[in-house]
């Protein structure tokens, strides 16, 4: 009887505009005459959001109730969920996506240009969800986008943090935070106050005898925090398949605040506790390797596993399964080493709740975690002290005791002459004080590892992971190459193109199957094809310099070559190179007569991406771009043949801009650090092309565009260690490069500003032995460079370049990652939605 109560698809625009307008009025109790954009978004989300909830709540219907007999054997079927753990989920924004994904933009575009907006406008009202640093949250973002869109049921867990990523101000050339409050309004969201968890931190560990005689221990005694629920709806592109992502809000336990305390004048006192609780909860960590080892940063680790295991775990109670089915019905996956703790909490749950033996728990843990590992950098791998566990968790320490015996007693049975390797692979690190090595514990607890992409998975079994490779069979170790979702990264982000892409492969079915891209290349020599290609680019260029001019005041000529390096800024992804190569352009460029100046291909070089805040040197690349921007664009005699910009607040909305306006981008990290790089697939994808280093997915890109079509260039992976090694004792000492040279010089004259500013940058080269090989690669690069602007300068090949590299783009389709998971990793079915009757 409901049935005729639900709502489907928009069918026309009125019906469109009839909702939204209602939304206004009674919703947002606002009159339409003073509707402004901010109410027309506000209106449209919320008839968008009706109509997700409807196929959401049917999607959770569906999947919990789906049926194992319709398939042949019954051990074949997986019936629960994928629960991805990720503290990180870089959404961007929501409104676009779902007008996209469930086809009805059109309509709504339409509707809302009647009420007299623009559905840019409209959509540009909506704030970035921000939570997540970069790469990894991003990824975690495409991920739930191909879990919905493939019907996989799949939950996502994270915190809803209350101020996600900082905002990026630039101010004086400097780098300036600003915290993101971004949940003003976010119609996107459902509290859940009925799905609450209490979550217990410290007290102290009691050994007791059961009725059956069997020792038990109790934690007791602790502090507890509540966790709520905060939903969020997912749509599949094409599906009525509508996934969950589950934030957990923290909250005092004990109510609002202290009657007691306030009665008697206590009054900051008696909200101290909600206060304390709520921090928990409060803001996302940059990944800035000062703020590790914080009791906050660990306190929020183990408050989103508690309280995702037990809504997991409650979830699976609820079908009266055996406990031997549980990695049957939940493949949960880790998403870097963050959510380790879920490991010793489950054989908490298991063997402290459940009254299950050691071994038995163990299995069923160790089948039902993945773990995704995204970096080598030593720096990154997280380690936790030993006192501090065991003072917020203390039988999760207990617990991670006897897990590392269990383990060790294991290793020294098959390794009997290698005594060192125990401690080498031990769980705890033996400093002072002693470490909890995180990335070993979720090794240890997972059926499966894998890296991001082949050159990273191979370096993870010969570095970090070398002995478990010894230990566990190269068997327990796979490779999952990162992908992107074509619908945010081509369809919403080049809404051009992505017609154009179309129109000629017969409609929109590469969006659910990347790999029909490559019909596109029957149409490269293809001459009306070719024009709007170029033309599509073009526009996109227009768009950006029109951005560029509004937010930088600077003005770009579209007709350059656009280079942008847009990402984290981190010393390993060596953006230091890429404004040292603009500097000796710049002076290239100051040598030549004005005859020679004719002959120069014209270049935007464009700069984007945050630095944690604690990170100097990184701060120190961002000033440095931003003085190298000012002298060089106020320099008369060079005018349009170089322009420098750099871009403040590099989001996701705003790489939506961006790369479709490339012609080369950079993904220039030192060979063997960068686990894979995603942005390197989006560039491509929009008809840019790369100049890398042989590094991450950059090889693979390489693998399926051609060697042609890509600007490779630098030392390899391989060489980087005995480079290292000989900065510091080559028999003829750390020779520079004459031009680098000649860069650092005009640096240290003050041309740029105080030279000071940019000592220490200098000197992490020539006196701090250079680690991420800046010097080695100095003139590979601006060599490589210069190639690219003869490259530039034969539009029609380049355009052939472009042409041909997009068609052959299919690999990296997030749709790919996520069915290789599915097959290798969570042995999990899809669940297809069933037909509105
Ligand atoms: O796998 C997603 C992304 C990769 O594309 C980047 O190459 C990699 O740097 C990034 N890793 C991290 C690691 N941080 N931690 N922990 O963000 O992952």
């Amino acid at each position: 009887a409901w049935k005729k109560f639900s709502k489907k698809e928009f069918s026309t625009k009125d019906e469109f505009q009839a909702e939204t307008v209602q939304h206004i009025e009674t919703t947002l109790a606002r009159s339409l005459f003073n509707c402004d954009e901010a109410a027309a978004y506000s209106g449209t989300a919320l008839a968008f959001r009706d109509r997700l909830v409807i196929a959401w709540n049917k999607t959770q219907q569906n999947q919990t109730f789906a049926d194992p007999k319709q398939k042949v054997h019954e051990s074949d079927v997986k019936l629960n969920k994928v629960a991805d753990l990720s503290l990180e989920f870089l959404m961007g924004r929501a409104l676009d996506n779902a007008m996209l994904n469930t086809g009805m933009k059109d309509i709504a575009a339409d509707g809302v240009s009647d009420l007299g907006f623009r559905m840019e406008d409209i959509i540009s009202q909506e704030r970035d969800a921000a939570l997540g640093n970069g790469g990894l949250g991003r990824l975690a973002a495409c991920f739930l986008d191909s879990l919905a869109s493939l019907n996989y049921p799949a939950w996502g867990y994270a915190l809803r943090y209350r101020y996600g990523i900082f905002k990026q101000e630039i101010i004086d050339g400097y780098q300036v935070e600003i915290p993101d409050y971004w949940l003003d309004f976010n119609p996107w969201e459902f509290p859940r106050h009925d799905v609450t968890v209490d979550i217990q931190f410290y007290g102290n560990v009691r050994k007791e005898t059961d009725e059956s005689g069997k020792q038990v221990s109790v934690w007791e005694n602790g502090e507890i925090v509540t966790a709520v629920a905060y939903d969020a709806p997912i749509p599949g592109y094409g599906t009525k398949t509508t996934n969950n992502l589950r934030l957990w809000s923290s909250k005092a336990a004990q109510g609002e605040f202290d009657f007691t305390k306030f009665n008697s004048g206590e009054y900051e006192a008696s909200v101290a506790d909600q206060q304390r609780a709520e921090t928990i909860s409060a803001v996302l960590y940059p990944n800035d390797s000062l703020e590790r080892g914080k009791e906050l940063r660990l306190k929020q680790q183990y408050f989103w596993c508690a309280a995702s295991l037990f809504d997991i775990v409650r979830r699976f109670k609820k079908s009266k399964k055996a406990w031997t089915e549980f990695p049957n019905q939940v493949a949960i996956q880790l998403n870097d080493t963050h959510p380790t703790l879920a490991i010793p909490e489950l054989q908490r749950i298991l063997i402290d709740q459940e009254g299950l033996e050691w071994d038995e728990a163990w299995s069923i843990v160790q089948q039902t975690f993945g773990y995704t590992n995204h970096t080598v950098l030593p720096e990154a791998l997280e380690k936790w002290s030993v006192p501090l566990i065991q003072h917020l968790l203390p039988r999760h320490l207990q617990i991670i005791y006897d897990i590392n015996l269990h383990f060790l007693q294991f290793v020294e049975r098959n390794f009997p002459k290698d005594r060192d390797m125990l401690g080498r692979v031990s769980i705890i690190e033996e400093s002072q004080p002693k470490m909890v090595r995180m990335a070993y514990l979720a090794v240890i607890g997972s059926h499966k590892v894998n890296g991001v992409a082949e050159l990273h998975s191979d370096l993870i079994k010969t570095t970090i992971f070398k002995d478990f490779v010894r230990i566990y069979g190269p068997d327990k170790f796979t490779n999952v190459t990162n992908g992107i979702t074509p619908r945010r990264w081509l369809h919403q982000a080049n809404p051009r193109l992505s017609q154009l892409i179309a129109s000629k492969l017969g409609g929109y079915e590469f969006l659910k199957d990347l790999t029909l891209l490559h019909k596109l290349e029957a149409y490269v020599d293809d001459k009306e094809f070719r024009k709007e290609f170029q033309a599509i680019k073009h526009a996109n260029k227009v768009r950006l310099a029109e951005y560029i001019k509004t937010a930088n005041k600077v003005t770009v000529n579209p007709s350059s070559l656009f280079d942008i390096q847009v990402k984290r800024i981190h010393e390993y992804k060596r953006q230091q190179l890429n404004i040292f190569g603009v500097i000796h352009r710049y002076l290239e460029l100051k040598d030549m007569s004005a005859e020679e100046r004719k002959k120069v291909q014209p270049r935007v070089s464009i700069f984007g991406g945050k630095a944690a805040p604690g990170y100097w040197m990184a701060k120190t690349i961002i000033h440095l771009v931003n003085q190298v921007a000012q002298v060089i664009n106020n320099d008369a005699e060079i005018g349009d043949l170089l322009k420098v910009v750099f871009l403040e607040d590099y989001n996701v909305s705003k790489a939506e801009i961006i790369i479709p306006a490339s012609d080369i981008s950079e993904h220039i990290s030192t060979a063997g650090t960068e686990a894979s790089g995603t942005s390197n697939m989006k560039f491509v994808l929009n008809g840019g092309l790369v100049i890398g280093t042989c590094d991450g997915a950059n090889i693979e890109i390489t693998r399926e565009v051609g060697e042609d079509n890509i600007f490779l260039f630098g030392n390899l992976s391989e060489d980087v260690e005995d480079l290292r090694h000989a900065h510091f004792y080559s028999a003829d000492g750390f020779r520079l490069d004459p031009a680098l040279q000649r860069v650092f010089d005009t640096i240290k004259s003050g041309t740029f500003g105080d030279a000071n500013s940019f000592s220490a940058l200098i000197n992490s080269i020539l006196e701090h032995g250079d680690y991420y090989l800046v010097s080695d690669d100095f003139k590979s690069y601006v060599d490589t460079q210069k190639l690219i602007d003869e490259a530039y300068g034969n539009q029609e090949e380049w355009l052939t370049k472009t042409i041909t590299s997009v068609s052959r783009m299919g690999f990296f389709s997030s749709d790919r990652c996520i069915e290789e998971y599915a097959e290798a990793i969570w042995n999990v079915e899809p669940v297809l939605p069933k037909e509105d009757t």
